[in-house]
């Protein structure tokens, strides 16, 4: 997310050896020893005859030892060992006099061999039948071997989870459990990201404004016995920028900034949540005034008790409790302030959303025209740019763009411009990189066969002609039969940026989208498979139109939107089997009447139709000009 945390990842393992590996180092160690000692011991195996006839009967034999009553060690004598027989045994090392044990064999019983000990040494006198001493000796390797294996593979196993989990090489110690890394590595760190740096946002600047105020300077407040507030929630759709603002509030105050993600409080490990909210809170707490970032709260912070999963929730439902309790439990003036983002504040848990918790909510909206060519700007300065390029065409032509497209429309451009050795960014590489983040990639190189590229050209011309004629549609750009990233071709619009769609423009809406399918009926007098995504989208739209909007006759001013997802998750209805029937009645008549309005308006245009398709599959790109001399000027 940031670049400090990839360092913080470098960094670790670099660095100490950690606790793991000092096992391994033990471990290695030891079985070198003990494959050392093992190994130079001059240590002979030989057999019961071989002890008898060659080495006690010859008065060689000093004393033996009976090691946990199945080996048998034999000492030779000092003065023995210098006979050949013996010269194997007799040094360790090739230069030290070996001590002994000599020779080794093993026994069947200890009763056995006791009788033919004494059988073979029945002629000799008492004191000069060789020692015999008994030993208990443990195997000490074999035994601290058998601990060290199995506890070794579950610290192994345990620190892949742990790395598992973790999604990345990170190697924090087995032993920091629930500290949160993040925090972790920001301890003390100032967000370098200022106000200055995020374009637009104009009424949400205002409004964050305060809470710098308030970071910076908590006297003034205080003083007039005002509170501070605890938490900000930042709501707005993915790409509005809320991360960024709540680095830049940061930045602004000059305040250390902790951040991390809800998905980072739930880990395989039960318990880990709550501590890491434990964990987070104390450092921020340290280092105050401060701010507590919580990126994508809504995966801790759901409504309680509805979802399914019972198991999954526990984890979940103790981490957002430890968050409460951590957020009631301080003092409003420590100064730590607790950000968090979401892109859905409906979906929260009342509890979080209580005064005196996450109170105060901004709202943080897709950039309009104007935020968007300051957004431009900022992302354009770093570019080497031909003149032709003014970023306001270029806000006007990205409506829906988040900040985050618009960055990524400038590299594209940049890069686009480089493929084609190009000495400056011009605007077609802007246009060029606009296409490919709307739509994806051109992909020249599908086959298509000649029949099919005529479905595909009437197909498009179809959507065309009938955007044309409908004036409560978006104004049409340009056709297009290249296929690019999932599509086979498409008709490109220039949406305009307004807050509330009528009936009129609903409907315009739905015959445009069959617009293809219906040329293709027209025309080819069969359908095919390709109206797939039109038919996906009219579908949806005629559904929220009846369902949702109260825009049809049959079901009436009535709307079964469900804001909190509560119906959702528990996979229910909120309405009877029979409103169910009623609704997909209405939506079928919807989509019927909408059909027949666009086969009426190709039908009547039917010599535009072919004009323009035979246009497509002439030149694969067709623009609004060339439109306009087939069609006449759009009414
Ligand atoms: C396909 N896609 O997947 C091709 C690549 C009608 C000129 N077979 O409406 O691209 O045909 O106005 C399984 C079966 C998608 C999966 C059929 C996935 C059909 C886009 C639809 C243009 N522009 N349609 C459009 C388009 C297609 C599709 C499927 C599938 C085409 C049309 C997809
Ligand atoms: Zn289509």
């Amino acid at each position: 997310m940031y670049p400090a945390k990839k360092e913080n990842q470098r960094n670790k393992p670099n660095g100490k050896p950690g606790k793991f590996s000092w096992i391994f180092y033990f471990l290695l160690v030891n079985l070198i020893i003990f494959f050392f000692i093992g190994k130079n011991q001059t240590f002979e195996e030989i057999t019961w005859p071989v002890f008898e006839n060659e080495m006690l009967l010859k008065h060689d034999v000093e004393k033996i030892d009976i090691v946990n009553k199945e080996t048998v060690e034999v000492y030779i004598k000092k003065d023995s060992l210098a006979k050949t027989r013996y010269k194997s045994v007799a040094k360790v090392f090739k230069n030290y006099a070996n001590t002994g044990p000599h020779y080794f064999f093993r026994i069947g019983s200890l009763e056995v061999f006791e009788q033919k000990l004494d059988k073979a040494q029945i002629n000799l006198a008492d004191n000069e039948k060789v020692a015999v001493s008994y030993t208990n000796r443990q195997n000490w390797w074999a035994g601290i071997l058998s601990w060290i294996f199995p506890i070794g593979l579950m610290l192994l196993f345990f620190f892949y989870l742990r790395r598992a989990s973790m999604g990345g090489p990170g190697g924090s110690s087995i032993f920091d459990f629930g500290k949160s890394r993040d925090a972790e590595y920001s301890k003390g760190k100032i967000s370098p990201v200022t106000f200055k740096d995020v374009a637009g946002y104009d009424e949400a600047k205002t409004e964050v404004m305060e809470i710098v105020e308030f970071l910076k300077n908590p006297g003034n407040f205080t003083k007039l016995g005002a509170k501070i507030p605890k938490g900000v929630l930042l709501v707005g759709p993915p790409g509005s920028g809320k991360t960024l603002m709540a680095k830049a509030v940061a930045g602004e105050a000059a305040v250390p900034f902790f951040s991390l993600s809800g998905s980072e409080f739930i880990e395989i490990f039960v318990g880990v949540g709550a501590s890491r909210v434990r964990d987070l809170f104390n450092k921020a707490k340290e280092k105050a005034p401060s701010i507590i970032f919580i990126d994508e709260i809504d995966t801790i912070g759901r409504v309680r008790g509805r979802a399914m999963s019972a198991q999954a929730n526990d984890e979940r439902d103790s981490t957002l409790n430890q968050l409460l309790t951590e957020m009631d439990g301080f003092d409003p003036n420590t100064g730590v302030i607790v950000m968090a983002a979401t892109n859905r504040a409906d979906i929260l848990d009342p509890a979080l959303l209580r005064a005196g918790r996450f109170d105060r909510h901004i709202y943080l909206e897709l950039p309009n025209k104007n935020e968007r060519e300051e957004i431009f700007k900022v992302h354009l300065k770093p570019l080497l740019l031909d003149k032709s390029v003014e970023s306001e065409l270029l806000a006007g032509q990205t409506p829906g763009f988040s900040g985050a497209d618009i960055a990524n429309v400038c590299n594209e451009a940049a890069l686009i411009a480089a493929r084609n050795k190009k000495a400056a960014v011009d605007k077609q590489d802007f246009f060029d990189a606009i296409d490919r983040i709307v739509a994806g990639l051109e992909k020249k190189s599908k086959i298509i066969t000649p029949s099919e590229k005529k479905i595909i050209a009437y197909h498009e011309a179809g959507h065309a002609i009938v955007s044309w004629m409908l004036k409560n549609v978006d104004p049409l750009v340009k056709v297009s039969i290249i296929p690019r990233g999932k599509s086979l071709g498409s008709a490109w619009y220039l949406p305009e940026e307004h807050q509330i769609i009528t009936l009129a423009q609903f409907s315009d809406q739905l015959c445009t989208a069959l617009g293809g399918r219906v040329a293709e009926e027209i025309v080819f007098n069969e359908p095919s498979s390709g109206a797939l995504d039109d038919l996906e989208k009219v579908t949806k739209q005629a559904y929220m139109m009846v369902a949702n909007l109260g825009l049809s006759s049959e079901i009436g001013n009535i709307s079964y939107y469900d804001s909190t997802g509560a119906y959702e998750a528990a996979f229910n209805k909120p309405y009877s089997e029979a409103t169910g029937q009623l609704i997909d009645q209405a939506v079928r008549k919807l989509i019927e009447t909408a059909h027949k309005r666009t086969e009426d308006i190709l039908l009547q245009h039917r010599t535009g139709l072919d004009n323009l398709a035979r246009l497509l599959l002439d030149k694969e790109i067709v623009y609004k000009e060339d439109l306009e001399q087939i069609l006449g000027k759009r009414v």
